[in-house]
């Protein structure tokens, strides 16, 4: 019995709160103690919806669709555009200004025509106040098509908790009345537009499923004769009515109007509680907030960041903010859990249903919460609006279970798990993803310096235990071998072992980056023991500025960035840089294996087919065995990037001389990931998967090398004058390309091509690679 108990306690480890006070207090983020920011563009991977931060919010949206599209054959119903997504291919989208608060202007540009979304909301009332939408369409200029007619399709829909009422006038849905238990009651009004030629339809059905509200609406939808020879498209009224289940109740009301571009459309919310309203927020009304905001935003921008003043143009003005819009538009405010596993569960186990408020590294693909991504993105974040950083990075460290984990990937929500497939979607409590929440931290912890405030030490108070299981946990869980030296669990690739050219690290955030080629228990990753020298260094300023113990955070920082420690564990005196060590071969390569060929064809009979062997790994040359791995790039640069290399040493000169190489790192774009000498520069690591970061340009390390760059040229020492041209030049570049390919191609993307300096990966990606704002800036 005690034997099974203690398994049974072993097993409820990984999903057991982390008994400490949590940063978020009960209610904090609610509409009483937090009106401000109850209403938001939470919903990160829509085109354009608002939500509360409630654990069951209300969900307001918009869809819309082309009819009459000629482009399909007319029987086809035009698609419907809701949640961001690659493939729809739009030209353009993304927030160019928002505050995170009040307001946000977004432009969306579709094939044939384009629009703006815009909201603004207002206080009053005690759940949260009003706000309203407008959004304004235009046919595209540069095209010479016919002017198109469009659908836009704005809904409400509960999430398992309050009620929606339909309003109609003459058949016409006027707006939707409700009540939740933090809203209260409130109206979503859709005043009627003057118009020729302009036609209304609803919906009121019902979704299982937040993730299925699309599919519901396409359900709804009816094909229509229109104009005797037009199809047009529209909602089929409520079909709950017309259902053999009457007493279901409607959880999605949806308003079509139809009309041609261009044209002005304005959704009203209103909080019933807001009992003092002199106007309502339509009309000329809204045009003077949207106006005031507009010139706000301008003025914070330009105080936050001076990049007028430092003489930028506008278009680079307008790039600058379409990249921190749209990271501070992105975002969300998720809830749910994760499902979770340790060695000691058999099966996945869920995680407690939690909250996180979060930015995203992208709207379109990933539109949810990632660790290590939240690092950097607070550092921007941080800089815009110090309350919604601290804020987040709050509600990050309230993830903690009891053991000092925190998930690594957060799909939390039925839309955010719809999006990934099944095999993504456990955590394993075993494994870590750098802790760059530090970044922002020792960011804050500078501010700190200068302006102290009771609030901010008493919120550094209540982080504390938090930061120090954390920290502990990585300070156990990824230990290597040899003393202070650390190794990224979790590379065993298991049932792939012979596909993989070289078993992924995905959990030190750089997935495919070559590491020894045997994964064992000898191997030493250098980027995590420098993550390690960054974390003990912040924990011991914190611990000072809140007068805890912190010697031991001391000792340890000072062993971790001790250069004759780091350079016997880390320098390859062969190869003259800092390395991972490991079982290591560089003799291997990816085969097609080799299947019988078919017999051959009866007469009269086709030939089959050639069967396709799969790709496997095979050893051609020595065998593994433990040494430095050797290999180029981002990894080796980690004592360089986290400022750990001392500012006098010849291996900072070395490592400055070998950044400027063409043949290794250095494009005219930024810094690639891995040098183009090293076996693996470009590689594919199995048959399907392409390299990732195997030579592309990835912003938030070339964010962190300006970053060093600009520390060492403030130091004096023989490299001083060496990290300022590079500084310059590395700068420019990446400013230059950025912008450039926004320009050209519409978007902010996930990393960029060594070759041609194009985005690729996923676009829009507004997480890391707006940091090139802070670069902009010479924020770091
Ligand atoms: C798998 C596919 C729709 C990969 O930016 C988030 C992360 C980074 O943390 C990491 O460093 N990205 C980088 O190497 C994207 C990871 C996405 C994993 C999703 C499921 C779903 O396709």
């Amino acid at each position: 019995v005690g034997y099974v108990k203690y398994q049974e306690v072993l097993r409820s480890r990984v999903n057991t709160p982390l008994d400490a006070p949590r940063v978020v207090e009960e209610g904090a983020t609610g509409a009483t103690r937090s009106p401000d920011r109850f209403w938001g563009t939470y919903r990160s991977n829509v085109y354009f919806g608002m939500k509360t931060r409630s654990p069951r919010s209300l969900v307001t949206g918009m869809m819309w669709m082309v009819q009459y599209s000629r482009a399909v054959p007319r029987i086809v119903r035009p698609e419907v555009r809701h949640t961001c997504e690659q493939g729809d291919g739009l030209p353009r989208y993304g927030w160019l200004q928002h505050d995170g608060v009040n307001f946000g202007m977004q432009e969306i540009i579709d094939k044939n025509f384009s629009m703006v979304t815009e909201f603004v909301k207002r206080p009053g009332g005690d759940h949260g106040g009003d706000w309203t939408w407008r959004i304004t369409a235009s046919p595209r200029k540069s095209k010479s098509i016919s002017i198109p007619t469009v659908s836009f399709l704005f809904y409400a829909a509960t999430d398992g908790q309050g009620t929606i009422q339909p309003v109609l006038e003459n058949n016409r849905l006027v707006a939707i009345t409700g009540q939740t238990e933090e809203l209260g009651k409130f109206r979503m009004s859709f005043p009627k537009v003057s118009r020729k030629n302009i036609t209304y339809h609803h919906l009121v059905s019902y979704s299982p499923r937040l993730d299925l509200l699309k599919s519901s609406v396409e359900h709804g939808m009816r094909r229509l004769l229109f104009n005797k020879t037009r199809i047009q498209y529209g909602l089929a009224g409520d079909l709950i009515k017309r259902s053999n289940m009457p007493d279901l109740k409607a959880n999605v009301l949806v308003h079509q109007v139809t009309l041609e571009v261009p044209c002005v459309l304005e959704v009203v919310f209103e909080s019933e509680s807001f009992t003092s309203r002199n106007t309502r927020l339509v009309g000329m009304e809204l045009t003077r907030e949207l106006e005031k905001y507009k010139v706000a935003f301008d003025e914070k921008f330009e105080n936050t960041f001076g990049l007028n003043r430092r003489g930028y143009t506008e278009k680079n003005l307008r790039f600058a903010k379409a990249a921190v819009s749209n990271m501070v538009g992105g975002i969300g405010y998720f809830r749910g859990k994760s499902l979770v596993q340790s060695p000691y569960n058999e099966e996945p186990v869920e995680y407690w249903e939690a909250p996180l408020y979060t930015a995203v590294p992208s709207r379109s693909f990933f539109p949810r919460g990632f660790l290590w991504d939240e690092g950097f993105h607070q550092l921007l974040i941080s800089k815009w609006d110090t309350a919604i950083s601290k804020e987040i990075l709050s509600h990050w460290l309230d993830l903690m279970n009891m053991e000092g984990w925190i998930p690594r990937e957060q799909i939390l929500g039925s839309e955010a798990r719809s999006k990934v497939p099944a095999e993504f979607v456990v955590q394993k409590n075993q494994n870590a993803n750098p802790p760059t929440l530090f970044l922002p931290i020792q960011s804050l912890m500078k501010d700190l310096a200068s302006n102290r405030s009771e609030e901010d030490i008493l919120l550094l108070k209540r982080m504390f235990p938090r930061l120090k299981t954390w920290y502990n946990w990585f300070n156990t869980s990824q230990l290597g071998n040899e003393p202070s030296s650390y190794r990224w669990r979790g590379r065993d690739p298991g049932a792939n072992k012979n596909q993989q050219l070289n078993p992924l690290t995905l959990t030190s955030g750089l997935d495919d980056y070559p590491r020894a080629s045997h994964p064992s228990d000898s191997e030493r990753h250098i980027d995590l023991r420098c993550w390690m020298a960054l974390a003990s260094g912040v924990m011991a300023d914190i611990a000072k500025v809140i007068g805890e113990p912190g010697e031991e955070y001391e000792a340890t920082h000072k062993l971790l960035t001790d250069n004759a420690l780091l350079e016997k564990l880390h320098w390859s005196p062969e190869k003259q840089l800092f390395s991972d060590y490991g079982k290591h071969t560089k003799g291997v390569v990816l085969e097609r294996e080799k299947v019988p060929l078919p017999p051959p064809p009866k007469p009269g009979m086709r030939r089959q087919p050639v069967p396709k062997g799969k790709m496997y790994r095979v050893l051609k040359g020595e065998q593994p065995t433990d040494k430095f791995v050797n290999s180029f790039g981002y990894v080796s640069l980690f004592p360089f990037l986290l400022q750990i290399v001392d500012p006098k040493s010849p291996k900072l000169g070395k490592i400055l001389t070998d950044l400027k190489n063409p043949q290794l790192l250095w494009t005219k774009y930024g810094l690639r990931s891995l040098a183009k000498t090293d076996p693996l520069y470009m590689k594919y690591n199995t048959e399907h998967d392409p390299p990732y970061w195997r030579g592309q340009i990835w912003i938030n390390m070339n964010f962190l090398a300006v970053r060093a760059l600009h520390h060492y040229s403030n130091i004096k020492g023989p490299y001083q004058s060496q990290a300022a041209d590079t500084y310059k030049e590395l700068r420019r570049n990446l400013i230059h390309n950025l912008y450039v390919e926004y320009e050209r191609s519409g978007f902010i993307w996930e990393n960029y091509s060594d070759v041609n300096g194009h985005g690729k990966g996923c676009h829009p990606f507004t997480g890391w690679s707006s940091l090139i704002v802070l670069i902009m800036a010479e924020k770091y």
